[in-house]
């Protein structure tokens, strides 16, 4: 693991760079690649942004139709490639592109064992890649501007839920104070993020949680979209969208799972959890992420894929309250 300021003496000695995001790109993690961008960009160094996903429609950051979509991948050649907001094995159909770069930087908040590439920084405490992105360019000298200031401010609000979530530390506020300073609109990105959906998600969502289950005390709390569902309502499933959110809103729930299938038999399943840790919860099913927010990917029939994560949440909900008990 290296420090920032190594990173940085990293990124001043290349020139030449692609940044890539994770798969189903959210806010922080366009965030981190387009702050990152403008701030290489203002270096004087060549750049460019790739996502293997669809970048989601509504937003009104700079850049963003930079960002070339290659599901196939891409050739790195002699370009050091930066994975932002995830670890390199998790860029989706971008992997074996990005395992196969000369030169890797991996810059992340997410936990996890070990890191991968010439340069690694991963700090799990912070509350969002895009705050170390504000951090590491200042440790590059870079002054701020607008452009690389709204996305940044965007990635954010994303990961803290609108400065709401506990990761919303001083230091993080005093970080949107400054951000604030390059003339940006609060109200309009906050719209944006987490208020201004299309028509089509707000039935899926309607239909989603008519399917709402829980346990008999509530503790747990879940639905599945089905494939069929998604085609139904005419929305995406590779998109990122926040049904998980409104799941566990459920005043009971301790953790909320979605289940979602993608592709046929392919099933994604986001946890979240109010104060239990869902993040070795997600690791037993060959996932990752926070304590609070993970998820896994499982090949499998949706109903039996939900049956076994289930039975398994509910088995964790049970030690989770023996372990308290006993300490
Ligand atoms: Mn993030």
């Amino acid at each position: 693991m290296n420090t920032l300021g190594e990173v940085a003496v990293y990124l001043k000695s290349n020139d030449d760079f692609i940044i890539v995001g994770h798969e189903r790109p959210d806010h922080d993690s366009l965030g981190s690649m387009l702050g990152l961008y403008f701030g290489l960009r203002k270096m004087g160094k060549r750049c460019r942004l790739i996502s293997g996903d669809p970048i989601p429609a509504g937003l009104s950051w700079s850049g963003l139709d930079w960002i070339e979509y290659l599901p196939r991948g891409f050739d790195p050649g002699e370009s050091c490639v930066i994975v932002v907001d995830c670890e390199p094995e998790r860029t989706g159909s971008l992997a074996q592109s990005v395992l196969s770069a000369k030169r890797l930087v991996n810059i992340d908040h997410h936990e996890r064992e070990r890191g991968l590439g010439d340069v690694v920084y991963v700090a799990p405490k912070e509350a969002a890649t895009s705050v170390i992105i504000y951090r590491l360019l200042r440790e590059l000298g870079v002054s701020l501007s607008r452009e690389i200031a709204v996305p940044l401010y965007g990635g954010i609000l994303g990961d803290t839920g609108g400065f709401r979530y506990s990761n919303t530390t001083p230091e993080v506020l005093e970080i949107g104070a400054e951000l604030l300073r390059y003339d940006l609109e609060p109200d309009v990105l906050a719209r944006e993020i987490f208020a201004s959906h299309p028509l089509s998600f707000l039935r899926l969502l309607g239909h989603t949680l008519s399917k709402l289950e829980t346990t008999e005390d509530g503790r747990l709390v879940w639905a599945a979209v089905s494939l069929e569902d998604y085609e139904k309502f005419g929305w995406d499933p590779s998109q990122h969208d926040q049904l998980i959110s409104y799941i566990r809103a459920v005043d009971t729930a301790e953790i909320a799972i979605l289940f979602r299938e993608t592709e046929p038999n392919q099933i994604r399943i986001g946890f979240r959890a109010n104060n239990v840790d869902v993040g070795s919860l997600a690791r037993q099913f060959g996932g990752g992420g926070h304590r609070l927010a993970s998820g896994a990917s499982i090949t499998g029939d949706l109903d039996i894929v939900t049956a076994e994560v289930v039975e398994a949440a509910k088995e964790y909900l049970t030690v989770g309250e023996r372990y308290e008990r006993d300490s």
